[in-house]
């Protein structure tokens, strides 16, 4: 514990360079204009149509009616039923595949969308299940060859890329929705209604969207933490795109907002221990967290560090504050040590680079899974997104669970993979992921099946969600930090590009 102040020469200091591009501007925001209201008209007419049609317990229905039934149906039904049911938490047991064995170890499917469907449900597997471990050796060597072979359906080639590039219970929930959108449109066999209501939701959400980035950045260029930390990435736009991918659902506004700034000063905050500051002053501002203590940042802290302290403890205060006016919770401690463990790790990077050391992989990844910040991301995701907070699972998840060591885990691996120019072997790493999302799958299904875990089915999804987004974020290299185009293109256009919609008279038509 430091008890007076290094002396802190900041002229004299030598620091090094990010050569990270500067963040996207905000001009689609201003530009934007939102149809919110119209679009909410439309959709509660589409509402009454579709509900006639949709069974909203539609899985609740098929989980309990299954029992002899699984073993008749085809392939491409059962898959996407096992798939659909585990994702839900549902216990299914991997035998459902048993009658489509073959004496080989094969599987007995002479079509490709049984194979791709198939392949899809695979990713949902547990530990130790070798019919599910051999679906996916099946499925995916097959999937590869078929591209080439299947000439007459573009569009299922199209999906299988898809797949085979990253597996839907991977990819977060909204871009899927997107997605499927284009898919589905192009289908013969559609529901009019279906698809317009869809699509009237998407631009719905992502007019709410707009509005609350809108607000956000507005906070963010308040705080002028771009300007004054010129040396830190600012990052507000990704960031939301973090937030988003793990609650997407409207009503989460102000988690959304909170997991953005979070986000934001992670990014900003990781600068500095990777980057810009000396160790003394690294030492210094984990001080400071950590005594949380104003008048200490203020006398110690070189200015730099003074403004980002500033910005960080208000807004701690500021999220402090709304759950105690909410709740009579008071959560102040809970976040701010979140925080500590978060810049702890940072320190414990920083002093190996500075000291030259190179810690062994088991000591690298132990600390890299509190330096991604997997941790105080769920936990403040947990925070802002539920009322009443449930102190049992709060205390679970800061006992840093297993689920949260393999979710951080893979989230760091993905994020060494796309920021680092090393060459990485993909093909191991990307095996061993698979290893890992086993094992966070098993975590989820356990506390799915056991009334009495302390997680719950939402707080499951988000931590889902987080790996889902670490995926996409890191697919074609370092989406957040240098902030490809590839990866840009797609979160902008879930961002700021509504879905065309049919004319009104073709509607009236089709639909009644
Ligand atoms: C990302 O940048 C960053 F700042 C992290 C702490 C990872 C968590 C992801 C976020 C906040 P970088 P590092 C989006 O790749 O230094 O520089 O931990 O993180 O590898
Ligand atoms: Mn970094
Ligand atoms: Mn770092
Ligand atoms: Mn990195």
């Amino acid at each position: 514990m430091l008890c007076h102040a290094p002396s802190l020469d900041t002229a004299a200091v030598v620091r090094r360079q990010s050569n990270y591009p500067i963040s996207f501007n905000l001009g689609p925001i201003d530009v934007v204009c939102t149809h919110g209201e119209s679009y909410k008209k439309q959709a509660e007419n589409l509402k009454g149509k579709v509900k006639t049609m949709i069974n909203e317990n539609i899985l609740h229905n098929i989980y309990n009616n299954k029992d002899d039934k699984w073993k008749n149906e085809n392939l491409y039904a059962t898959s996407l039923e096992f798939r659909l049911l585990r994702q839900h938490g549902y216990n299914v047991s991997q035998e459902v595949f048993s009658s489509f064995r073959d004496k080989n170890g094969g599987f007995i499917c002479n079509d490709f969308k049984g194979i791709l469907s198939l392949y899809e449900a695979s990713y949902c597997s547990l530990e130790g299940e070798s019919i599910m471990e051999e679906a996916w050796q099946f499925t995916s060597k097959h999937l590869k060859q078929c591209l080439n072979s299947n000439k007459d359906d573009e569009d299922l080639n199209e999906q299988a890329r898809r797949a085979l590039e990253l597996p839907l219970h991977w990819r977060m929930p909204r871009l899927e929705a997107r997605w499927f959108i284009n898919v589905y449109e192009k289908r013969k066999e559609k529901n009019h209604a279906l698809l317009e209501l869809a699509k009237l939701d998407f631009n719905i959400l992502q007019a709410t969207y707009q509005e609350e980035l809108k607000d956000i950045s507005g906070w963010w260029k308040d705080k002028g933490l771009g300007e004054k930390l010129s040396f830190a990435r600012s990052r507000l736009v990704t960031s939301f795109f973090w937030g988003m991918g793990m609650v997407f659902e409207p009503q989460f506004a102000y988690s959304r907002r909170v997991l953005t700034i979070t986000l934001a000063l992670i990014t900003v905050i990781d600068d500095i221990y990777d980057i810009y500051g000396t160790l003394d002053e690294l030492e210094l501002f984990t001080n400071a967290v950590e005594r949380w203590d104003i008048n200490f940042a203020i006398k110690q802290l070189p200015d730099y560090m003074k403004i980002c302290f500033f910005a960080l403890y208000n807004f701690v205060s500021e999220v402090a504050y709304y759950i105690l006016k909410q709740q009579d919770s008071d959560q102040l401690l809970r976040i701010k040590n979140s925080w500590l463990g978060l810049l702890q790790a940072f320190l414990v990077e920083a002093k190996w680079y500075h000291n030259k050391y190179a810690p062994t992989l088991e000591e690298y990844l132990k600390n890299a899974a509190l330096s991604i910040a997997g941790p105080l991301i769920t936990i403040t995701a947990y925070l802002s997104a539920t009322d009443p907070i449930v102190e049992k699972e709060l205390e679970y998840l800061e006992s840093n669970p297993d689920v949260i060591q393999w979710s951080s885990r893979i989230f760091r691996l993905l994020d060494d993979l796309g920021t680092s120019s090393d060459e990485i072997q993909r093909g191991d790493v990307s095996k061993s992921i698979q290893q890992m999302w086993k094992k966070v799958m098993m975590d989820v299904s356990r506390a799915s099946n056991n009334k009495d875990s302390p997680l719950s089915q939402i707080t499951n999804e988000f931590i889902l969600n987080l790996v889902r987004v670490s995926h996409f974020m890191y697919l074609h290299g370092d989406g957040h930090g240098v902030q490809n185009q590839e990866t840009m293109d797609e979160a902008f256009a879930l961002l700021f590009q509504p879905i065309p919609l049919e004319d009104n008279k073709h509607m009236a038509l089709t639909s009644a």
